[in-house]
């Protein structure tokens, strides 16, 4: 599309689908304080707390008595957080927070589900998980507000990573994750080659947008555009929280990008970061790195030294992933989290190890799909497209088969960046092309999003062991909501 025709054609924007619906409902509902908030405000933030202890996010529970089963009940329902001194903000929370899951390799999961979101359907899409077809959680298996359903599956060996789970009801995907449902999902494996000395910690992004009522503004005609972004990046629900090491300290921190739309171009000051693991788990060998980009959902495994006394952020640099009109946020010189290192040096931790595992290298595809990412205006409708069209849950679009290795195009020819998931497998990418300049990763990695950088394209190799239909979409959720989405049906 063009940036100008489409600026010119703002004012008068529309969007169709069922987001557009909600957003009409929620202009029809519109005070004069909301509207106030149709454009992101610099200078009108709330102050939330900053340098707290981080956080745990809560565990959930395994109910099971017998080894090698994880049963427990889940229920998304409203609640209230305050993020704000002095002000709750209505929420939607899984079991009143954000859980994370721990499981095992060749453990069988068994989740009693609960829809308590009053009125809205919704799913629990357990994201990046290797889980059947109807258990995954898609826009075709909604669970209706007020009943229940059992979400079961059985973990294989090599699926240990850093997943989560997060609504996936068509339509309104967006709005019940900036409202709050989301949780982690680890599987570990039987052994764990990085160290135990290092710890394990989870830091979930997510990003909050909060009026000075503490309430949540409703998305805007820029959000439904650009993807919804926040004021407030939080870690484990806290702004800027404090992490104590001691010098010479490593730990291994898992990074989850839960945020509908943020771009995060990551560094760690004053601390050495070594990337282990990427969306499907740990890479071969770690590999140094200065910095970083997480694209929304993707998720990475670091281990970081802290060899100085002092501090050291985790901050963030500009991204340019091509926003559409005004109200570009603000990206560089966020800090995430500020890790206090004392003077007092750690007990000697053991080194980083030189080889973490091995990744099989999928073998030469059979099928190759083009899958192009467009955005245009029909009428005054903005909408986001593959292959020139919208979902629609009762279309095929793409036949494959289990087993079967496929190399699949996707080429960005919008102005924005577009991070591309599928369901139900992991996949390794094969090489990025931009400009006629083709790059190839230096390592190979289980990945189950990638950023598409807009004119880019990228050739993924991938391979569905589960037969049934399997989404691909654009994990802005926004532009997911308005359809730009499609099916993959998988075929025993
Ligand atoms: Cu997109």
């Amino acid at each position: 599309m063009y940036r100008r025709t489409f600026l010119t054609g703002l004012a008068g924007l529309a969007i169709s689908g069922p987001a557009a619906a909600q957003m009409m409902h929620d202009m029809g509902n519109m005070t004069g304080h909301d509207a106030h908030n149709m454009m992101p405000m610099a200078g009108n933030k709330l102050v939330l707390p900053e340098g707290q202890p981080l956080r745990e996010l809560p565990r959930l529970m395994n109910q099971a008595s017998e080894a090698g089963l994880f049963k427990a009940r889940l229920a998304a329902e409203p609640g209230l957080v305050r993020f704000a001194e002095g002000l709750d903000t209505p929420v939607l929370l899984y079991n009143g927070g954000n859980p994370v899951i721990e499981a095992h390799e060749g453990d069988r999961i068994e989740i009693n589900f609960k829809n308590g979101i009053p009125g809205e359907p919704t799913t629990v899409h357990w994201h990046g998980m290797p889980v059947p077809a109807d258990q995954d959680g898609s826009p075709m298996e909604p669970v209706v507000s007020g009943s229940e359903r059992i979400y079961a599956f059985d973990l294989p060996e090599g699926s240990a990573a850093s997943y989560w789970f997060h609504p996936h009801p068509h339509g309104l995907t967006a709005a019940q994750v900036y409202r709050g449902l989301a949780g982690i999902f680890l599987v570990k494996p039987k052994s764990d080659p990085i160290p135990a000395e290092y710890g394990d910690t989870v830091l979930m992004f997510t990003d909050l947008r909060i009026a000075e009522d503490g309430s949540m503004p409703a998305s805007n005609m820029m959000d439904l555009m650009n993807g919804r972004v926040g004021d407030h990046v939080l870690v484990n629900g806290q702004k800027n929280p404090a992490l104590a090491v001691a010098k010479g300290e490593k730990r291994r921190l898992r990074l989850f990008n839960a945020t509908n739309a943020r771009f995060f171009r990551l560094k760690f000051e004053n601390a050495a970061m070594v990337l282990v693991g990427t969306d499907g788990g740990l890479i071969e060998a770690p590999v140094a790195v200065d910095e970083l980009l997480l694209a929304p959902a993707e998720r990475v495994e670091l281990i970081v030294s802290f060899d100085k006394p002092g501090t050291a952020r985790l901050t963030t640099l500009d991204y340019e992933r091509g926003w559409m009109g005004p109200g570009k946020p603000e990206e560089a010189g966020m800090t995430l989290l500020t890790a206090n290192i004392s003077e007092k040096p750690a007990p000697a931790m053991p080194p980083v190890p030189v080889k973490l595992r091995t990744i099989e290298s999928l073998a030469k595809p059979t099928v190759t799909r083009r899958l192009v990412l467009t955005e245009s205006m029909k009428g005054m409708e903005m909408e986001f497209l593959i292959n020139g069209a919208t979902f629609d849950m009762t279309r095929v679009d793409e036949v494959s088969k289990v087993g079967q290795v496929e190399l699949w195009e996707i080429v960005n020819q919008a102005d924005m960046d577009h991070p591309f998931h599928v369901h139900g497998t992991q996949f390794q990418i094969a090489e990025h092309e931009k400009d006629g300049q083709v790059t190839k990763p230096s390592y190979r990695a289980w990945k189950d999003t990638v950023n598409v950088v807009a004119g880019e394209t990228v050739r993924i190799l991938l391979r569905q062991n589960l037969p049934g239909p399997r989404m691909y979409h654009c994990h802005i959720l926004e532009h997911e909501d308005l359809g730009m989405m499609g099916t993959v049906d998988v075929q025993a």
